[in-house]
C-alpha cells in the first residue's frame, strides 16, 4: 500500500529552489522543489492505511474555509493525501512529501501525523485559517519534502487562570493555536491566592466560595481535556501549595496554621500558607488529587511549591510539634515534609509531580519534574540530582513581563522580555553537565501570569507572537535556529493569527544607526512600516518606509509605526538606536573640561573625561550658538583618531549635538576644525602629532538640551 502511494509522488522529481516556506516552528529539514504545486480540489481523496483519526480531523478543518469535503479513497487515486505508518521515524516526528500528484505523510505515531497536518496547514494560503467559507482562493501547496522531529519532548505554555479567569472558549482558542505551532503541554495554573478555579465534587465550597472570579465545572474540564487530546496536547493541572493558597484557605476554614502570625508573602499576601502539621489538610488534598487524577489523564500533576512564606509555621503549635517529632531543624524541613506528602498523594493516584524550582530545597523522588523559573541554574542543579527538568526562566519565558518600553501593563521584575529575548533561550547554554544529566533537560515552557491581564485582548497581546518564539525554541534543532530567519517567517504567521481574529501584539519597528545610515529592519517579513519626520504621529496613511536615506536632521524627528496584516497599528517608535561605541583600545588621558554651559542635576562637565562610559555631561538648557565645551589634556596626547559621541547612550539622536565643529588644538590656544557632527557623533582621523585640547564649538541654537559622552581617543 505504501509503495502505491509513493508511485504518486515519484512522478515529479525536480530541483531544489532557494526560499523556504514560512513554517513556525522551523522544521528540521526542508527541501523545496521546483515542480508543480499540489492543489486541493473536490476529488482529493484521503488514503489512510494509518492515522485515520488524524486524517478525519484534518479533513474537517479544511472543510470550513474551502468548502471541500475530502472523501476516503483507495491508494491509487490521483491527487490523494496519504497517511502512512513508518516505525523508523522519531516520536512526534514526520516525513512529508508534497508533489503535484499527491501528498504523503509518514509518521511513527499519531502525534507525528498530526504535526505533519499542522505543517500542511501552514503551507496552504493563510486563508485556510478563516473561520468561515472563503471563495476565490487556489488551495495550493508548494512541492516540498520535509523531515521533521521535535527537539524537546515538553513544549509548554502555562496560563494562570486564578488572578484573572479565562473561560472555556478562550482556552480552546489557545489550545488550537498552541497545537498549530506544535506545542504539546498546557500547564493550567488553577489555584492561587485570588481564586480556586476547578470544581471539586467532594468539596464544592472551594469553587462556591473561592471561585467567584470564575471556575470550570468538571464537565467543562472533561471537554477541554478531550479537545486538547485531539490536538496532542497534554494538560498538566496545578494546585499551588503550600504557598499561594489564600483562596483555598478562605473556602475551607482551618487550612492555615493555628498561630496568629500574619506575615506577608513576597506577593504581599497575608495568611496564605498551609499548616504542615494538620492531618486534615492532607485528607483534603487527597480528595482533590483523586478528582484531578480522574479529570486529567496525563502523567503529571503540578504541586506548585513556589514562594512559600514559612513565617507562620514558626509559632504554630502543630507545625512546631511536627518539627520536634521528626527532629526537623528549620522551617525548610517543614516545606520538604509538605511537598513530600503531596508527592506521595499524587503517586497514590498514579501521577508524577512537577514542582517549581523551590522544591529543590527538599529531597523529592527523582521522578519529580523540576520547573526552573528563577533562572536556568536551578534547572542544572535539578538535573545533577537526577530530576527531569523543564526550563522556564522568567527573563526569557515570562510573557507577563513587558515586551518593550512602550508597554503600559505587565510585570518587570525579570526585565523586558522581548521577542528576541524569548527566542534567545537556550537550555544548554552553560550547563557543565554530563551527557546523562543533559538528557534530563527535556522541556521548555512559556508562562503567563495574569495579575495584570484583565481581559481577552490583553491576554492575546501578551501571548502572541512571543509564544511563537518559544515554540521554535522547543521544536527546532539548535543549528536551525536563527532569529533573523524567524522574523522573516513571522509575517505569514501573523497573517494566520489575523485570520483567526487573534488580537496579537503588533511588533514595533526600531530604527538603527549602521555605518551612519538609518536602517529599519522589518520586525516581521513583509511588515508595512509607515513614518513621519515632521513631528506628526504616523498612521497607515503616512509615507511607507522603503530603505530610504534620512539626513541626520530628519532622523532626529523620525517616528515609525507598523501596520499589521489586519490593519491594526503597533506602538509608535521614536528615535534611532545605536549600540554604544566600541571603546576597545581607547586612551584615557588625564583631562579637565571647561564650559560655561550649565549642568543638569548631578551631571558635571568632567564626567566627559572620567572614562566611565556610562556617565556623561548633560546641559540644563538648550544648546546655543557660541557655546563651547573644551577638553584640556594634562599632557599633550598623540592622536590618530578622535570621536566624540553625544546624545543618549543607546539613542544618539536624542539630546545630541547637531550643528557644531569638532576642533583640535596643538598649542592649547589656537583651534582648527577637523570634523562636523552627524547623528550625534563627530569623527576625525588625525596625523598622530600631540594634541593639547579638543573643543565642541556650537554653531547654531539647538532645540534640545545636550548630552556629551566620553570621547574615543586612539
Ligand atoms: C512569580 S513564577 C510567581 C507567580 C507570579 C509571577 C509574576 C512563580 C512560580 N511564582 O506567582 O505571578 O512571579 O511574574
Amino acid at each position: 500500500m505504501r509503495a502505491a502511494i509513493f508511485c504518486i509522488v515519484a512522478l515529479t522529481i525536480a530541483s531544489t529552489s532557494a526560499a523556504e516556506p514560512a513554517i513556525i516552528p522551523r522544521p528540521a529539514s526542508v527541501r523545496e522543489l521546483a515542480g508543480a504545486p499540489y492543489t486541493l480540489h473536490r476529488e482529493t481523496m484521503l488514503v489512510v492505511p494509518a492515522f485515520s483519526n488524524v486524517a478525519a480531523r484534518f479533513a474537517a478543518e479544511l472543510e470550513t474555509p474551502t468548502g471541500i469535503r475530502l472523501g476516503f479513497g483507495k491508494p491509487t487515486e490521483a491527487g490523494a493525501i496519504g497517511f502512512v505508518r513508518a516505525d523508523n521515524l522519531p516520536a512526534g516526528g514526520y516525513r512529508l512529501n508534497v508533489r503535484g500528484a499527491g501528498i504523503v505523510i509518514e509518521a511513527a505515531d499519531e502525534a507525528g501525523a498530526f504535526h505533519a497536518t499542522r505543517t500542511l496547514l501552514q503551507l496552504l494560503p493563510p486563508a485556510i485559517f478563516a473561520t468561515t467559507r472563503v471563495t476565490g482562493v487556489a488551495w495550493t501547496i508548494p512541492a516540498v519534502t520535509i523531515e521533521d522531529a521535535p527537539r524537546f519532548a515538553w513544549r509548554g505554555f502555562m496560563l494562570d487562570v486564578s488572578r484573572h479567569f479565562f473561560g472555556p472558549e478562550e482556552i480552546r482558542r489557545q489550545l488550537d493555536l498552541m497545537a498549530l505551532h506544535k506545542l504539546n503541554i498546557f500547564h493550567w495554573h488553577l489555584s492561587d491566592d485570588q481564586g480556586w478555579t476547578v470544581e471539586i465534587r467532594k468539596h464544592p465550597e472551594l469553587t462556591q466560595k473561592a471561585g467567584t472570579r470564575g471556575f470550570y465545572t468538571q464537565q467543562q474540564i472533561r471537554e477541554l481535556v478531550a479537545y486538547a487530546a485531539e490536538r496532542h496536547i497534554t494538560i498538566v493541572p496545578e494546585i499551588d501549595a503550600p504557598g499561594h493558597s489564600r483562596a483555598a484557605a478562605m473556602a475551607v476554614p482551618g487550612i492555615l496554621c493555628a498561630g496568629t502570625n500574619d506575615s506577608k508573602s513576597v506577593q504581599g499576601v497575608a495568611g496564605n500558607v498551609w499548616c504542615v502539621g494538620r492531618e486534615e489538610n492532607y485528607a483534603l488534598l487527597d480528595d482533590v488529587y483523586a478528582e484531578l487524577a480522574e479529570l486529567f489523564p496525563g502523567p503529571w500533576i503540578h504541586l506548585g511549591g513556589d514562594e512559600v512564606n514559612r513565617n507562620a509555621w514558626k509559632d504554630c503549635p502543630r507545625c512546631q510539634a511536627l518539627m520536634r517529632d521528626k527532629g526537623y531543624k528549620d522551617p525548610g524541613d517543614l516545606q520538604n515534609h509538605f511537598v513530600g506528602r503531596v508527592a506521595d498523594l499524587a503517586r497514590k493516584h498514579g501521577r508524577s509531580v512537577v514542582g517549581w524550582n523551590e522544591v529543590l530545597h527538599g529531597h523529592l523522588a527523582t521522578s519529580a519534574v523540576v520547573m526552573a523559573w528563577t533562572s536556568i541554574d536551578p534547572g542544572y542543579t535539578a538535573a545533577r540530582r537526577g530530576h527531569p527538568v523543564v526550563m522556564a526562566p522568567g527573563g526569557n519565558c515570562y510573557l507577563d513581563m513587558k515586551e518593550s518600553r512602550h508597554d503600559t501593563f505587565g510585570h518587570w521584575w525579570a526585565g523586558l522580555v522581548s521577542l528576541d529575548k524569548v527566542y534567545a533561550l537556550e537550555p544548554f547554554d552553560r550547563t557543565g553537565l554530563t551527557a546523562a544529566e543533559q538528557q534530563r533537560l527535556f522541556g521548555v515552557q512559556a508562562c503567563l501570569w495574569t495579575e495584570y491581564v484583565t481581559n481577552s485582548a490583553a491576554l492575546n497581546y501578551k501571548i502572541w507572537p512571543r509564544l511563537l518564539a518559544l515554540a521554535e525554541v522547543g521544536w527546532t534543532p539548535q543549528a536551525r535556529r536563527d532569529f533573523v530567519d524567524f522574523r522573516s517567517r513571522l509575517g505569514p504567521a501573523l497573517q494566520r493569527l489575523s485570520q483567526r481574529g487573534v488580537p496579537y501584539r503588533v511588533p514595533e519597528a526600531s530604527a538603527k544607526l549602521a555605518a551612519n545610515q538609518v536602517v529599519i529592519e522589518p520586525p516581521f517579513g513583509g511588515a508595512d512600516i509607515r513614518f513621519t519626520t515632521d513631528g506628526a504621529t504616523p498612521d497607515a496613511s503616512s509615507p511607507k518606509w522603503s530603505d530610504q536615506t534620512l539626513d541626520p536632521a530628519a532622523a532626529r524627528k523620525l517616528k515609525t509605526v507598523v501596520v499589521a496584516p489586519d490593519g491594526r497599528l503597533s506602538h509608535v517608535n521614536t528615535g534611532v538606536e545605536a549600540p554604544p561605541a566600541d571603546r576597545a583600545g581607547t586612551l584615557t588621558p588625564s583631562a579637565t573640561v571647561e564650559t560655561a554651559v550649565p549642568a543638569y542635576g548631578d551631571s558635571k562637565p568632567d564626567q566627559i573625561v572620567d572614562w566611565k562610559p556610562k556617565t556623561f555631561f548633560w546641559s540644563s538648557r538648550k544648546g546655543q550658538a557660541g557655546d563651547t565645551i573644551t577638553i584640556r589634556f594634562a599632557q599633550p596626547v598623540a592622536l590618530k583618531h578622535v570621536e566624540i559621541p553625544t546624545g543618549k547612550l543607546n539613542s544618539p539622536t536624542e539630546d545630541c549635538v547637531v550643528d557644531a565643529d569638532l576642533q583640535v588644538s596643538r598649542d592649547g590656544t589656537n583651534f582648527e576644525t577637523v570634523a562636523g557632527f552627524a547623528y550625534g557623533t563627530a569623527r576625525a582621523d588625525l596625523d598622530g602629532r600631540p594634541v593639547s585640547a579638543l573643543r565642541i564649538a556650537i554653531k547654531a541654537d539647538h532645540d534640545t538640551w545636550l548630552i556629551v559622552q566620553d570621547p574615543l581617543l586612539r
